[in-house]
This record gives structure tokens, sequence and C-alpha cells, in this order.
């Protein structure tokens, strides 16, 4: 047998072994949710004939032509009954793109679609693009909102970092062809994670947005904020109202971001992010939750203190280590809900939970006091209360 032929065989039975494995619940959790053994796609989960070129004429040795990196911070939605991801891809060349991977059940089995997403470009071309929302809105269009970075234009002679980061706007009915739509325009010089609500506020579209000063610090930008415009077709918010503001001493001190579009209960609007804190040993991005008043947009009603999900085990290893980020969920009609979820930007994971499960979560864990004392009282509230049952159990 050829090298070739010899490469091929290995390469298909690791590749099939891979797209088939089961993921299984791990043991007990926190209640909460619960997390899966294995990661959902990784860089090993693309198809083997975007890497390679499968002739043995022009490929006697069967090298990858096309490596990828990394699969990861992926929208969600659920299409036709399928559970699609619009997954970051990135390449070996580190520009990232979109491509939908479907699964029959929303937490294995995930398969690239054949072809990656064919992004339509502004007059400015984008430099890379990243973090795609999903949206389905009440117009009828499913939106993907994502960030376009390009190299700042004002950045000195020799600086080849320096980049502005926007949002790019596009739309599909079928996930397969997209229009390109321009740019939004917000007051804030650099905007990433911006997000479609899915409903019309008093007959405007509602966009979540990040004004943030510069490419990584939000500097005085100060949190997650809300803006309306009355067209997609040429979006523009001219005022952005903050709705959750970062904080000192939170995992959410340096900087946060809405994560997928509000889901709606009867409670509030439940809202995931992520937040980012300093340490010693760098950023470190974690999940967190609140839900926003059903007729006030603005208005937090329930914010748990703390995280809600943070890099565990492998996951705290990758590209860009110790980050748990989330652009993705999917609602089911049972009330089950799939978080997606990437680790270290390098490949993404699933978790699962319920609705009522992340309601009761936002409404039943105290709010973050902002010191100390603040927890050991809350603490011990939990604590007393557990008591004088065990007391009232032994006494009966
Ligand atoms: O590297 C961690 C994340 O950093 C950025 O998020 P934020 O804008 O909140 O800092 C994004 O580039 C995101 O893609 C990345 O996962």
């Amino acid at each position: 047998m050829t090298v070739f032929q010899n490469r091929l065989n290995a390469l298909e039975k690791s590749y099939h072994e891979l797209i088939v494995q089961k993921n299984i619940k791990q043991d007990l959790g926190n209640g909460i949710y619960d997390r899966y053994e294995n990661p959902i796609l990784t860089a090993a989960h693309t198809p083997l004939f975007w890497r390679y070129d499968l002739n043995p004429n022009t490929n006697p040795f069967l090298m990858e032509r096309f490596g990828i990196n990394a699969t990861f911070n992926a929208g969600a939605i659920k299409f036709n009954g399928k559970y699609l991801l619009a997954v970051r891809v990135e390449g070996m060349d580190r520009k990232s793109f979109f491509a939908i991977a479907e699964s029959p059940n929303g937490i294995d089995n995930f398969r690239f679609w054949d072809l990656p997403i064919t992004m339509p470009e502004t007059e400015i071309p984008d430099g890379n693009v990243y973090d795609m929302r999903l949206v389905a809105h009440e117009d009828g269009w499913i939106y993907g909102l994502f960030c376009t970075e390009r190299k700042d234009p004002n950045a000195k002679k020799g600086d080849e970092s320096s980049a502005v980061a926007q949002c790019g706007i596009a739309r599909t009915k079928d996930l397969l062809s997209w229009e390109r739509l321009p740019d939004l325009k917000t007051p804030s010089p650099q905007q990433r994670n911006v997000v479609l609500h899915p409903e019309f506020i008093g007959g405007k579209y509602a966009l979540y947005t990040r004004p943030q000063d510069g490419f990584i610090e939000a500097g005085t930008g100060g949190g997650i904020g809300l803006g309306f415009t009355d067209s997609m077709l040429n979006a523009v918010v001219e005022k952005e109202f903050i709705v959750d503001e970062k904080h000192y001493h939170t995992v959410y001190e340096v900087k946060n971001g809405q994560g997928p579009a509000p889901i709606k209960t009867t409670k509030g609007w439940l809202h995931l992010a992520h937040g980012v804190r300093n340490t010693a040993a760098g950023l470190r991005y974690v999940l967190y939750m609140f839900m926003t008043d059903l007729t006030d947009l603005t208005k937090v009603i329930y914010k748990p203190a703390g995280y809600f999900i943070a890099p565990e085990g492998d996951e705290r290893v990758g590209d860009v280590s110790n980050v748990t980020f989330s652009n993705g969920w999917i609602l089911d009609d049972d009330g089950t809900v799939f978080i997606y979820y990437a680790s270290s930007d390098t490949r993404m994971h699933v978790a699962t939970s319920t609705i009522d499960k992340l309601v009761d979560y936002c409404i039943n864990t105290s709010a973050d006091g902002l010191r100390s004392a603040t927890s050991v009282e809350t603490l011990k509230k939990i604590i007393s209360k557990n008591l004088e049952m065990t007391l009232e159990k032994t006494l009966s």
C-alpha cells in the first residue's frame, strides 16, 4: 500500500471515531447545569477534505494543505429540527471564518456542512471576522452579528497590532446564502459583542452593545449597553444605555459582554454574559447570568453573585488560557437549554440545563454584596436555615 493510502485509511478511521463518539453527562454537577465528558467540536472535527488535498497525484505524502488551529465561539440556532452552530473556525494563518456544524441531538455527532460560509464584505474589506450571534428576529430574518476587525488606519508606522473592531451584520433565510448589510454605527470607537434582541421594542430593533475605548480595553465603556435603531439595513445606534455595569472586585471588573441573545421567560429576559477580571496570570474570562425586566430591557431584576461557568480541568488551557466564552444557546420545546461555550479560544463544549432551573438560579441565588462581610452574611443565612431544619428534624 502507498504512503498516501496508508495515511488516508488511518485518517479516515480516526476522523470517523471522533465524529460518532457519544457524549456523556458528567457525574453529579452543581444542580444548575450538567457538563459533558467531551468537547463537542475541536479542530480535528473539521472535514478531512478541508485540510487535505485528497488527490494522490498532487499530494503523494498526504500532507495537510490548510491547517485548522481551533473551532470556538459559536452562535447557535435550532433550524429544521437540527441543532446548528455557526462556528468560529480559525486557520493556522490566524484568520477566522464561519462554518455551520450540525447535530441531531445538540450534544454530540456534530458535523460541518461541506462548505464554510461565504460572507460577503462591505466596501472596506474585513481583516478578520469572528464570534457570530445568530438571532431569528420577529421580522422573519435570521441575523448574524459578528465582530469585524480591521487594521487601525491611524496606527503608528511599525505598529502592526492595533486594530479597530466593529459590528458586522448579515442576514439569511437558510444559513447557506448571506446578505451583508452595512456595519453598525455607534458613538463608540470600538465595538465587540454586539447582539440583536429577538423582538421589536416600540417598533425599533434593539441591540446589546459593548462600548469600549480601545481594541482590548473597555476603558470608560461602562459595561453591556443597549441601543435602538429604526432599521437593520443601515443600523445606527445614537445612544447606548448601560444595562449591566462592570464593577470593582467582581468577576466582571475589567470588562463584560452579552453572550447570546436573551431568552424570554414568564419572569423576565434571561441573559448569559461573559465577565473578565485581572489576575497575576493574566485575564480570566468566566460566564455569568442575569435577568432583565420584560418591559424595561434596561432594568436588571436578578443577578446572582459571581460566575455561572468558569474554565475547569482541560478547559483551562488553550491558545488563550483561562477563558470560557459563550455566544450561543438553544431553548428546546421541552424547556431544555443547550448552553454552548468555548474554552480557552480553542474548542467548543455543551452544558445542559432547563429554563426552570436557570430562572430559579437567577432568582434564588444572592446578589453580590461587593464586600467579604456581605458574602459571610449570605453564607450564614444558608447555614442557619439548614441547621434549624436539622434541629427540627432531630426534635420531631
Ligand atoms: O480571548 C478571549 C476573548 O477575547 C475577546 O472578548 P472581549 O472582547 O470580551 O475581550 C474576543 O476576541 C473573543 O473572541 C475571545 O474569546
